[in-house]
């Protein structure tokens, strides 16, 4: 356990890990070559057929208070129907649990909704684990659910690296796992259920996770949730190159780029893209990569699968879980599935 700059954690984490006995008020840095795995990877994907900068990096501490901000959109409805939905069935939910429960959360953003969960289900938790890439988000999530657990855990890294650590850090009662706000719909559907089978290997018999998922709905729905009109999304998506601009010496216009959002119907996704309205040269002074970027081409930003709810309870049994139980709001068409171990 060390921690390591990146040009977030230096800010805010330098100095709290000393006494790796205690664990409340700490952040596990996982991976310590986050920024050089950073560049090298826009670096690889920009140069890819067609383009791509992964999403995972959208949420530095300026895309994570803009992600903020599109929760609460009007037409951004995933965070609202699932908090709603955690609000209404929490006490269900935690059913399955009796006596003390460990919980971990997978990409916990503000903590927001892991609060929600307990304190409507009047439950305390003996130890929770919280995952994020963001800094930001963690301190956030760290602040909001340590009233309602015994100790939190906060590890700042991907979701393999969290999911490696989970099983250390148990406190020896069953363990919720969290995976919300459909952060799954970043994954095509082959790497989402290698993911869920990634998480159930990290489970124990009477465990469970509990996955939200975003339903398939009419496009024009969609479009607006992904293309606001407050142009917030489009903030979201341009701020990635500004993130590259500040932390790798890029060269991106951010004028030069449009937002651009699309419903691929065939592969029951949306996509958003940034579109370059010129031919430019782009130059990421960390890898000396140097782009050329004809008028109209695009760079794929993200990818957010949307699934029918049946197709949730087959990926989570093709990744090996006992069953499914499933809460559906049918009006924002969000669900909420606890699969057992
Ligand atoms: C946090 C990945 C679930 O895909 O809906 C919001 C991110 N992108 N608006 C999603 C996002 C554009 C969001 N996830």
């Amino acid at each position: 356990m060390f921690l390591a700059g990146g040009s977030e954690s230096s800010r805010h984490a330098a100095g709290r890990l000393s006494d790796p006995g205690r664990t409340d008020h700490e952040v596990l840095i996982l991976d310590p070559e986050a920024q050089a795995q950073f560049a090298a990877e826009i670096t690889e994907s920009l140069q890819r057929t067609p383009r791509e900068l992964p999403s995972k990096y959208f949420y530095d501490a300026l895309g994570t208070a803009l992600f903020e901000a599109i929760c609460q959109l009007p037409w951004y409805r995933i965070t609202r129907s699932e908090s709603a939905l955690l609000a209404r069935h929490a006490s269900d939910i935690l059913e399955p649990f009796h006596g003390p429960l460990d919980l971990a959360e997978l990409g916990c953003g503000s903590g927001t909704k892991l609060f929600t969960l307990l304190q409507h289900a009047s439950a305390r938790a003996s130890r929770i684990q919280l995952i994020d890439l963001s800094r930001a988000a963690l301190e956030m999530a760290r602040t909001q659910v340590a009233p309602l657990a015994a100790d939190v855990i906060a590890l700042a890294g991907s979701y393999e690296e969290g999911l490696s650590r989970v099983p250390l850090h148990r406190n020896g009662h069953p363990l919720l796992m969290l995976f919300l706000g459909s952060n799954i719909g970043n994954f095509d559907r082959a790497a989402a259920l290698a993911l869920l089978i990634r998480i159930r290997d990290t489970l124990e018999p009477g465990d469970a996770l509990l996955l939200g998922a975003d339903l398939t709905k009419p496009s024009h729905e969609l479009l607006l949730a992904y293309d606001d009109p407050l142009q917030v999304t489009a903030a979201f998506n341009r701020n990635v190159l500004r993130r590259i601009n500040d932390e790798l010496g890029g060269s991106f216009d951010l004028d030069g780029f449009a937002h651009r959002a699309c419903w691929n119907s065939r592969e029951q996704r949306m996509e958003m893209h940034l579109v370059s309205t010129r031919r430019q040269e782009v130059r990421v002074a960390a890898t000396d990569l140097v782009l050329e970027l004809e008028a109209g081409e695009s760079i794929w930003t993200e990818s957010s699968y949307k699934y029918e709810p049946g197709e949730i309870l087959a990926a989570g049994t093709a990744a090996g879980f006992a069953h499914g139980d499933q809460w559906i709001d049918d009006r924002a068409r969000f669900a909420l599935t606890r699969f057992a171990v």
